[in-house]
């Protein structure tokens, strides 16, 4: 479930039904926001972590994917009118080539694998791959799940995620799905599992609205490892989700840059991007 920004407007009847889509989006997403909150605390070890450099964020950008590929940041652009996908200057924060979508789609995560970008939609159960060089579509293919979140690959098989806590394995070919893959710590299922990518054979991913990363083991599921970024948002100037009705400004990006031994890591709406260095 993404929350899109509302615009502020007195009209009764929009405040109503601004209630009726809160009313809905708390009761989708009751079942699992109830399990994650009274959860108990997981032993899953933390992750620590330093601040290794600082880039321009567009602001205006709704992260849905983030991924590095020979020197350029790659990004998908979510909200149904605004999704774009762009190749961004990871120096100035400059878009320097991007491909808007059409307003019927809300683009989500991306990944590349054999110099084709891949690029899932929210609700559409469509995707959309494209050539790395010029960002034009080439082919489109079909997703089987309700909803599409966040994408990475390992080299054979697109990875993404559906807003649960189960991974799917996609082959890029025939867009059959391979295997599934449940994400879990030592207490259970660990649900709305975001932004994905491939760090040194372990997937790491966002979960919305928290602050947390986790590393994940590609075999079992099991999250090994988490990492509290809450320093991140706070120094990006973001204030935490807890107690804001509307907060779509969450940690939601994961990039890596293999050749250098960098990660990156923004959040939707964020001003700036991340270099940080996990002590693991
Ligand atoms: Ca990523």
């Amino acid at each position: 479930m993404k929350q899109q920004k509302k615009l502020v407007n007195f009209g009764c009847l929009y405040v109503f039904i601004i209630v009726i889509n809160a009313c809905s989006d708390t009761k989708t997403n009751s079942s699992n926001a109830s399990l994650q909150t009274n959860r108990a605390i997981s032993t899953v070890k933390y992750i620590n972590y330093e601040i290794i450099n600082e880039y321009p964020h567009d602001p205006n950008a709704f992260t849905e994917g983030l991924e590095f590929y020979d020197g350029k940041l790659y990004e998908s652009i979510g909200e149904y009118r605004t999704s774009d996908i762009r190749k961004v200057d990871l120096n100035t924060g400059k878009v320097l080539q991007s491909q808007k979508l059409d307003a019927a789609y809300f683009g989500e995560g991306l990944t590349i694998l054999n110099n084709n970008i891949y690029q899932l939609t929210y609700r559409e159960r469509k995707g959309f791959i494209y050539n790395i060089t010029n960002l034009k579509q080439v082919a489109t293919f079909n997703t089987t799940t309700n909803e599409a979140w966040g994408m990475t690959n390992n080299g054979r098989q697109l990875i993404y995620d559906d807003g649960s806590n189960m991974l799917h394995f996609i082959d890029p070919n025939t867009f059959a799905e391979i295997k599934t893959l449940k994400v879990h710590d030592d207490l259970g299922p660990v649900y709305e599992i975001n932004e994905l990518e491939m760090i040194n054979g372990f997937i790491y991913a966002n979960q919305w609205k928290t602050d947390f990363i986790y590393k994940i083991d590609t075999l079992s599921g099991a999250i090994v490892g988490k990492a509290d970024l809450s320093n991140l948002r706070q120094t990006a100037g973001i204030p935490p989700v807890s107690g804001r009705r509307h907060s779509p400004d969450v940690l939601n990006g994961i990039a890596y840059d293999a050749k250098n031994n960098r990660i990156f890591i923004t959040g939707k709406n964020w001003n700036k991007l991340f270099e940080i260095k996990l002590d693991n």
